[in-house]
């Protein structure tokens, strides 16, 4: 009966759609860990504002944009509000002094750093069994944009487009492709993959590109720019998730296993720049060739490999830090992770317990 392998492919990706739910459900953070943290938030911004009394602590990344993980460290950004303001650097060595007196966290200033942060954590207790890891920065304007961008794409269509993310997130790390500082993708940069995927690869796409919509009114110049980037987005949540109905009703299965094809087969990683701003852009008319005589142009070679845009500031890529073996080994979890989906065991539950393996 040859209609017998497509009623039963049929059956795999219905059936990995509830494992990935599943499967996700059991890694968000608990209620008591996100109590806890906002009271590690708020107490910092208590101790900050005895040096800067004119500050707002906020927090950004997975704690902030909708796809946090259970034990996912907390990243926190300090504005201040006055015009004359300490440098980040004696900031960042005053509040490393001040929370090594008054508080019980282990406590690292690094004031020289390039971004000049102060590294905190704390010990387990009851409530946080693996403790808290947490870097307070200062003035990120732009991260908080970006944290605010990605939000916004979370809740269009939670159940897709958060399942998918967060299933990415814990895939990289078990797979251990997951630490730029070892050539491999932060999951910054993994969050970016899926929802290029998901507005441009995708048709007809999941999610609509929340930077080219029409604005519901008009927008200044000074409003919408942060260090000469253009920040603006449509972000009027409310509307869009009355409004937006995408065409694609594809399960949450079916869209992994097309994501992992693509990043296996199809995405011209040579020439292309993936951009969740403008779709597939060339590498060439960004200037980030990794073709250049390597004499003269040793550290664009080395920095271009993988190239995904930042969706703000557009001049940056997120992948910089992914070498030629990082993207070597991240080519060959998509190729794995295809492989194993595609030759369908026996129950979807062994899939992804073999891809996170
Ligand atoms: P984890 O749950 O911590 O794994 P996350 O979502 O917090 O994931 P990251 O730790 O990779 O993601 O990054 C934290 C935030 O820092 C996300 C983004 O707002 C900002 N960020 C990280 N990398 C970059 C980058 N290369 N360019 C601009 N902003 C970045
Ligand atoms: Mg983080």
């Amino acid at each position: 009966d040859p209609a017998q392998p497509r009623a039963s492919r049929q059956r795999f990706v219905a059936d990995l759609s509830q494992c990935l739910f599943d499967f996700v459900v059991q890694l968000l953070p608990t209620v008591e860990e996100l109590a806890v943290k906002e009271d590690v938030r708020k107490l910092l911004e208590r101790l900050i504002r005895t040096i800067e009394p004119d500050s707002r602590l906020l927090s950004f990344g997975s704690t902030a944009n909708g796809f946090s993980l259970r034990n996912s460290d907390m990243d926190l950004c300090c504005l201040i509000d006055s015009e004359e303001r300490l440098s980040a650097t004696d900031l960042v060595t005053m509040l490393g002094d001040l929370l090594e007196r008054e508080t019980k966290f282990h406590v690292k200033p690094l004031p020289h750093a390039r971004i000049p942060i102060v590294k905190l954590s704390l010990d387990p207790s009851p409530a946080l069994p693996l403790g808290i890891a947490c870097d307070i920065g200062f003035e990120n304007r732009l991260a908080l944009e970006n944290t605010r961008l990605l939000y916004c794409y979370a809740v269009i269509d939670p159940a897709r487009v958060r399942t998918l993310v967060l299933f990415l997130k814990v895939w990289s790390k078990r797979r251990k492709i997951n630490s730029p500082y070892k050539g491999t993708l932060s999951s910054y940069g993994y969050v970016l993959l899926v929802i290029y995927f998901l507005v441009h690869v995708k048709n007809p796409p999941v999610l609509p590109n929340l930077q080219q919509m029409p604005p519901m009114r008009p927008i200044s110049h000074d409003d919408t720019h942060i260090g000469g980037y253009n920040t603006w987005f449509f972000d009027d949540v409310e509307l869009l998730r009355q409004r937006w109905q995408s065409a694609n009703t594809d399960s949450v299965g079916h869209l992994l296993i097309d994501f992992f094809k693509y990043f296996s087969r199809d995405f011209l990683y040579n020439t292309g720049v993936a951009s969740i701003r403008a779709g597939l852009l060339k590498k060439e008319s960004k200037g980030w060739q990794n073709d250049l005589d390597p004499a003269r142009y040793k550290d664009a070679r080395e920095r271009n490999r993988f190239c995904i845009e930042d969706p703000l500031e557009t001049d940056f890529n997120v992948a910089r830090c992914v070498t030629s073996d990082g993207l070597y080994t991240i080519r060959g979890e998509f190729m794995r992770a295809s492989r194993i989906l595609s030759t369908r065991p026996e129950r979807a539950i062994y899939a992804i317990a073999q891809l996170c393996e």
